[in-house]
């Protein structure tokens, strides 16, 4: 029956496709943002991340509980981010998306203090 083996070749094809997609193709790519306290205080390491568009981001708490909040227009994002654990965001969109942890970082007029970070996507 001619639509079943389209069907198949469609799904062969997809399937393919899947598997050539974990090969290293630029939307797969991943990085990592650590919590970790640095002897003084905690931070966000690296704090300010480039990447391209598609990458995911990787928020880890290695030392401490944080969270991830958003701050500036562009963009909305609150996580929790027990010691230990981590949470992920793909950004497809190009700008600097600034974030802070609300626990050992505050925003006033504007002005973070303590653990604030940003993903410039590029
Ligand atoms: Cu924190």
């Amino acid at each position: 029956m001619a639509n079943r083996s389209t069907k198949g070749i469609a799904a062969l094809v997809l399937t393919a496709g899947l598997l050539l997609g974990t090969t290293g193709t630029a939307d797969a790519v991943t990085v990592g943002v650590r919590g970790v306290f640095n002897g003084t205080r905690y931070v966000w390491s690296p704090k300010t991340k480039t990447i391209t568009r598609g990458t995911t981001v990787r928020w880890r708490a290695v030392n401490g509980s944080h969270t991830v909040k958003s701050r500036g227009t562009n963009w909305t994002y609150f996580r929790n981010l027990p010691a230990g654990t981590s949470v992920a965001r793909t950004f497809n969109r190009r700008g600097t998306f600034r974030y802070y942890c609300t626990i050992h970082g505050s925003v006033v007029n504007g002005v973070c203090s303590g653990m604030c970070g940003s993903i410039v996507v590029s």
